[in-house]
């Protein structure tokens, strides 16, 4: 479990004041985290470009937050796909906080995996992971996508992304940087998208987290950054225990960007930054 500890930490408040500083963070921080060791501490694995696509695109991304579940399912429920529009690309994502080798899903009917993860990342006690699988001659458009996991022991999250194609868009450029930063108590992670405009242009940013939350003390003021600017935060499990997904127009798309997050003392899992260069 990534939070409560709530029993200890009301123990330490009533019997060792001088403690209360930093007994009241839930989830109780892992051993190392805060100290020189820690390697969720630096954000020293973050989203990273796995794909960078032209033409008359768009993007829409949903996701489901978890407790703690093993082998989730659930059912993503896509809007915003234009009529007549073609599926470019369609990747569902599943979280595992202790990941094994390889990993299994099912898609609205089709089997995919087992797959090993897509990158892991070690940070407090845990390992984080994440599974990508490539959905998408199963998405046809706006409608519901039921997908069961299996060998999945601990996730906060899953994600859809799909991008489609519809002639009546405007040519656009969209970015998929995904995968697995383990963050904590003072670390600030940066992605970077190049290749963009010359001109300035307002797209839109997808941030999607897990295991995130504001339960106890200083586990919320998260902020996502675009080009050293706030537009977005605190992280605070937006969709539900625990985890949470960010859509943002965004101003100032430039040749290269950089989307930051810090986080003072919550626990979590970075997984997607997805950037368009326009809005559509
Ligand atoms: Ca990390
Ligand atoms: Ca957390
Ligand atoms: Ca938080």
């Amino acid at each position: 479990m990534l939070r409560a500890k709530g029993v200890v930490a009301t123990l330490v408040l009533v019997t060792a004041a001088v403690l209360v500083s930093t007994a009241g963070s839930e989830p109780a921080p892992p051993p190392g985290n805060g100290g020189a060791s820690a390697s969720d501490t630096t954000g020293d694995h973050p989203p990273t470009t796995s794909f960078a696509l032209r033409g008359r695109i768009g993007v829409t991304v949903s996701a489901l937050p978890y407790n703690a579940a093993g082998n989730p399912s659930g059912t993503f429920n896509v809007s915003g796909v234009p009529a007549g529009s073609t599926i470019m690309k369609a990747l569902l994502y599943v979280i595992d906080w202790q990941p094994g080798a390889a990993a299994s899903a099912t898609f609205a009917g089709g089997s995919f995996g087992p797959s090993a993860p897509l990158t892991t990342d070690p940070g407090g006690d845990k390992t984080l992971g994440v599974f990508r699988f490539t959905v998408t001659a199963r998405v046809t458009g706006n409608g519901a996508y039921d997908y069961s996991s299996s060998d999945i022991t601990e996730s906060y999250g899953a994600a859809l992304v799909v991008i489609y194609r519809n002639a009546a868009l405007h040519g656009n450029k969209i970015w998929i940087n995904d995968g697995a930063e383990n963050m904590c108590c003072g670390a600030v992670s940066e992605t970077r998208f190049t290749g963009g405009p010359t001109r300035p242009s307002n797209g839109r940013l997808f941030v999607f987290t897990g295991a995130d939350d504001n339960i106890g003390r200083g586990e919320s003021g998260e902020v996502i950054n675009l080009n050293g600017s706030p537009v977005g935060g605190p992280i605070d499990a937006n969709l539900g225990p625990y985890a949470s997904l960010f859509t943002i127009d965004v101003t100032g798309i430039v040749s290269v960007n950089t989307v930051a997050i810090s986080t003072p003392q919550d626990w979590f899992g970075w997984h997607l930054a997805i950037l368009s260069k326009k809005r559509q």
